[in-house]
């Protein structure tokens, strides 16, 4: 009987599957599928603990409208450490490219996340793209707009400052100029200045900008030489800024990829030194290249601790075999003034990391590095030992940049729940449930609800722990208004679903059903008297569900659904079960006594039977 229900469960599962080994899938998020992600802890026990922040993209750029990131790929998302996921944020943006996602726990007391949804693919100007703000219901706090002359808000960094009223952005501007620092002076060139704004998160408005403009020359740069030919609009990328941070002491923190260079700006606007590139200001015992994420840790305007990731590499060419995280000690009062490495977490697998990045600092002095390619990410103790690496199990979407924070979820909407109803005949009639809430954090069980009408009496069906984003139930009979409710570890009510009806199949001949009548539902009150006492609005009296019935431990349950799924996954298909199904027809009428009996019995998400798309190539 467990045999035949699970192999119910797995033909449905199969027919709604799609072939995508990489992506989750879900019955209750048809629009959603989320990636998957490959982990391996080295020392589970020592990681920070927290959620994992990320957007996966497959093209940098936006796109001509396609269908090939449907159902829902690309976007905001939040994973638990294990590779759980927690959001899929991606349709709340319409699948849009978002950039520099993460908790902004430092705007008050309560958390909320913050990140760039990129400018849309025809830009007439009306959506230059936005920095968001949203709390920790995902409804928008901030929208911050571009106000001021710039064609878009630039991908690179949306980094809102403490208390939330202002965050930095990067600037992107082509200017008009003579070519004297390349010794021509008598040509003119378009070229693209770089810098930084300070912008009300609120609003837009600029507070405060700089431009490279007339302040670093582009011979500077390490992507221009001499001879080469002027550029039309909108010009060289000369000097490619990536990150911007601004110190207790309001100065800021620029990083230049084409420079090569990390700048420390003053408030007044002026370049008070630069780390690295062609004119370095200091000594210093290290070298680093095509930087990303240069971040302020301790400053006083003088001593400053600062990390970033050296990706020692580009498109191009590399100046060192493998990327690292970084972590620098710099004394401006010394002279000369002195840079010195306190801290190298090479990139585990002795890769380079050509483009983008992030190095985060954990609270607990831990270090979480995001090597962006395919989602690559780990995580290092303050020694720098590895702790763990996990990667996207896609090769077709990387992030830009990926971040770890504690966090607490709590979704405006609520959870979502699908239930269907199958059977061979009227004996033997189980209603699947399935249930998730996108979003929600802390869930450790679902405890579900039948009713004979939607404004009925909710009578307790069962109980099982949240093992995955999606949590599958089976429950005994024809149940049709269902409900479920979700419950943090010390049983407190979460959230609750809507009250849905069960679907039944539109043929129910077609669907293997060899009974004389067409089902019909069964009554709550008879299946599940003995719970009767228990009502979804009454959470008082949850914990003492009757327990008389053979409860199966979800983990074997697990295990079994796992190895039965592997036994019909070659042979697959719906017809295929039908038959199986059907052969077990005689032996289902004769066990249809312990059916009755049995009630409730928990089972688990069973991974989809899905085969991989081609690769696409990412910038
Ligand atoms: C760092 O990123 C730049 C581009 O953003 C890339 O060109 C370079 O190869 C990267 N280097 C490493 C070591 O990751
Ligand atoms: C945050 O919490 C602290 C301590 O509980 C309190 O003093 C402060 O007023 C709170 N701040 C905000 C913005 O709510
Ligand atoms: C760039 O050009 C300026 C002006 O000609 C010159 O002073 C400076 O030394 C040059 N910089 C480099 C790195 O060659
Ligand atoms: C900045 O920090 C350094 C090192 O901790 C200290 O020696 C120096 O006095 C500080 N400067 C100011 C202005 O606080």
């Amino acid at each position: 009987m467990l045999l035949s229900s699970i192999l119910l469960s797995l033909a449905f599962g199969s027919v709604l599957a799609e072939n995508d080994d990489d992506l989750m899938s879900f019955v209750t998020l048809p629009k959603v599928r989320a990636l998957k992600f490959e982990v391996m802890y080295h020392d589970r026990e020592a990681v920070a603990p927290g959620y994992w922040f990320v957007a996966p993209y497959g093209i940098i750029t936006p796109e001509v409208p396609t269908q090939q990131w449907k159902p829902c790929q690309v976007g905001p998302h939040i994973y638990d450490a294990d590779g759980m996921l927690i959001w899929a944020g991606s349709c709340m943006f319409d699948n849009r490219n978002v950039f520099d996602f993460k908790a902004a726990n430092n705007i008050d007391n309560e958390t909320h996340l913050s990140f760039i949804v990129q400018h849309a693919y025809h830009d007439d100007g009306s959506d230059k793209g936005y920095g968001y703000v949203l709390d920790q219901h995902y409804d928008k706090q901030f929208k911050t707009p571009v106000t001021n002359k710039l064609t878009e808000f630039n991908m690179h960094e949306y980094n809102v400052l403490d208390g939330g009223k202002t965050a930095l952005a990067c600037l992107y501007h082509s200017e008009h100029t003579d070519l004297a620092a390349l010794g021509r002076p008598h040509e003119k060139s378009w070229i693209i200045a770089g810098g930084l704004v300070e912008l009300d998160t609120k609003t837009g408005e600029v507070l405060f900008e700089w431009s490279s403009f007339n302040n670093i020359l582009v011979n500077d740069s390490v992507k221009i030489y001499p001879n080469y030919p002027a550029s039309g609009h909108p010009g060289w990328d000369y000097i490619h800024v990536n990150s911007a941070d601004k110190n207790s002491v309001g100065d800021y923190l620029l990083s230049a990829r084409f420079m090569n260079t990390i700048y420390y700006i003053s408030k007044e606007g002026e370049i008070v030194w630069r780390l690295g590139g062609k004119r370095p200001d200091f000594d210093m015992d290290f070298v680093f290249s095509k930087q990303h994420h240069a971040r302020f840790l301790e400053s006083n305007g003088t001593h400053h601790l600062i990390s970033f990731m050296n990706n020692a590499s580009d498109e191009a060419e590399n100046e060192e075999d493998v990327s690292s995280a970084l972590y620098v000690q710099i004394d401006t009062t010394a002279s000369p003034m002195t840079a010195r490495v306190v801290k190298r977490i090479n990139r585990p697998d002795g890769g380079l990391t050509r483009l983008r990045g992030s190095v985060q600092t954990l609270p607990n002095g831990n270090t979480f590095v995001g090597w962006s390619e395919r989602g690559y990410q780990s995580e290092h103790d303050p020694d720098g030992n590895l702790l763990m690496e996990a990667k996207f199990a896609s090769t077709r979407f990387s992030s830009y940049r990926s971040y770890k924070f504690p966090f607490t979820g709590r979704p405006s909407w609520p959870p979502d729940l699908v239930a269907s109803v199958h059977g061979t005949d009227e004996t033997d009639l189980t209603t699947l449930i399935h249930v998730s809430w996108n979003g929600a954090t802390d869930i450790a069980s679902w405890k579900f609800y039948a009713r004979n009408s939607l404004d009925g009496f909710a009578y307790l069906v069962g109980e099982t722990k949240k093992t995955d984003f999606e949590t599958m139930y089976i429950a005994a009979g024809y149940l049709d208004w269902v409900t479920a409710v979700a419950l943090d570890k010390d049983g407190n009510q979460l959230g609750k679903s809507k009250a849905q009806r069960t679907k039944t199949p539109s043929n129910w001949r077609l669907a293997g059903f060899q009974g004389d009548s067409t089902p019909k539902p069964d009554d709550p009150s008879i299946l599940y008297s003995s719970k009767k006492d228990e009502d979804a609005e009454d959470m008082k009296d949850m914990g003492n569900m009757e327990d008389s019935q053979s409860h199966i431990d979800p983990e074997e349950a697990a295990k079994a659904v796992v190895k039965a799924y592997e036994m019909v996954r070659g042979v697959g298909g719906l017809l295929i079960f039908i038959l199986v199904a059907c052969s077990l027809g005689g032996l289902l009428a004769g066990i249809y006594y312990h059916l009755r009996r049995r009630r409730a019995q928990a089972y688990y998400e069973v991974p989809s039977d899905e085969t991989e798309r081609q690769p696409m190539a990412s910038t």
